[in-house]
């Protein structure tokens, strides 16, 4: 049998959404922006998925959604261009953020930082969520942006992103949320809310890797990054990538139809393994189960190395991580336990494993199994815990960062 427990970094693409998209490469593959009846025929396909992320995610009228190519562009693309349009046409160079956003955040922060502007790092708390307090508190006058993820890749901790929606309103400044791992998991209603820009990515719920997109709050002005033809109203110049916006389209309709019946089947699965993980001795989930994407666990066993326990579970035909797949070649400390206050040694342990809607029960059984036993096999010839009496099962604690 075969297990992936890494949809976090990506996800199966549903076979009703292969489907939708076959058409669009070698029958309807004229480019929409041709005159003729080969690109025109593709309209009525992209209206429709273009409806289909507005369905899904209740964005207004007059709010705008681009399709990009994943949520890195999205990402990158707001924070750089609000810097553009703010920082030189104004007095505002500062932005606040969290140490534990995804690394397509941080590294434009960083990017930022040399062109000159300030980023404040904001710490979180000991279940890895920034609280909306501290965000207040570190806003100034100089603030053009703030940007909070809506839930963690690395623990699926979700944000508490209307309060801090609230706070940005108040204060007159721009708030842009990385949704990927939120929109597809959890229900998001963003005439609820009130949020600038939201990035999302279609391989994270099921549809093809890219293609993404960013919502843009009242359709506001934000300088293109990329520049070139007229295409997406001349927000994001590039041939449009027809099938797989047609996929995405199709992907975020699924996941987000009785999303909350769906969640409910996840989270239970994900529950029992959670259960049967926390009987082992010496082990911590990170983060309060009620306030996480409903997939996703991050576990921290005490003894073993994350690479060494994901090369196991890799033999016994089961894939997951020890963190956001963009960091895994280089046997990095998982960086939301070291912002929780881990130290290096146990930052190592940490070992996320990611459920989907495809995720069987037995698959769960096999799982369960199987990381019982890889934890008994590198226990006994890990130095750090051979010698150690193992404490009573079921005694670990959500967000511990001290293990027993
Ligand atoms: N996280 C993970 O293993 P792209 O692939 O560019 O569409 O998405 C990037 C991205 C942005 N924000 C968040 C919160 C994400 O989780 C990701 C992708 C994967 O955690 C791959 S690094």
């Amino acid at each position: 049998m075969q297990v992936y427990l890494d949809n976090n970094a990506t996800t199966m693409v549903d076979p009703q959404v292969v489907e939708a998209m076959l058409p669009y490469f070698s029958e309807q593959y004229g480019n929409p922006n041709s005159l003729h009846k080969f690109g025109t025929s593709t309209h009525p396909a992209l209206a429709k998925a273009m409806d289909q992320v507005y369905t899904a995610l209740n964005a207004s009228d007059n709010d705008d959604i681009v399709f990009t190519s994943c949520a890195t562009e999205s990402n990158n693309w707001v924070l750089q261009s609000v810097f553009i349009d703010l920082v030189l046409n104004g007095d505002k160079n500062h932005m606040v953020t969290t140490e534990v956003e995804h690394p397509s955040i941080l590294a434009t922060c960083r990017f930022l930082e040399e062109q000159g502007v300030k980023v404040t790092y904001l710490p979180v708390n000991d279940q890895g969520v920034v609280e909306a307090h501290t965000v207040r508190s570190f806003i100034t006058d100089k603030t053009a942006l703030v940007s909070v993820m809506w839930a963690s890749n690395e623990t699926g901790m979700i944000f508490p992103i209307k309060e801090i929606g609230e706070i940005c309103k108040e204060k007159g400044v721009l708030f842009h949320s990385d949704g990927v791992q939120a929109i597809g998991k959890i229900p998001v209603d963003l005439q609820s809310l009130h949020i600038d820009f939201v990035s999302m990515s279609a391989h994270k719920f099921h549809g093809p890797k890219g293609v993404g997109a960013l919502y843009i709050r009242d359709s506001q002005k934000l300088t293109p990054l990329l520049h070139g033809g007229e295409h997406m109203g001349g927000r994001r110049s590039g041939t449009l990538n027809v099938p797989y916006i047609v996929g995405m389209g199709k992907a975020i309709e699924l996941a987000t139809t009785n999303i909350e019946e769906t969640a409910a089947k996840i989270r239970k699965k994900r529950d029992r393994l959670e259960d049967a993980i926390m009987q082992i001795s010496d082990t911590m989930i990170v983060g309060d189960r009620e306030n996480r994407t409903p997939n996703t666990i991050l576990v921290s066993v005490k003894g073993v190395e994350g690479e060494s326990m994901l090369w196991d579970l890799n033999k016994g035909d089961i894939g997951a991580s020890t963190g956001s797949a963009c960091a895994s070649e280089e046997l990095e400390a998982n960086t939301v336990m070291l912002a929780i206050g881990a130290d290096n040694e146990l930052a190592h342990t940490g070992i996320r494993l990611s459920l989907s809607r495809f995720t069987t029960d037995a698959e769960i059984d096999y799982a369960i199994s199987h990381f019982q036993n890889a934890v008994k096999r590198l226990r006994s010839i890990s130095s750090s815990y051979a010698v150690q009496q193992p404490t009573k099962g079921g005694e670990a604690k959500d967000c511990e960062l001290h293990h027993p």
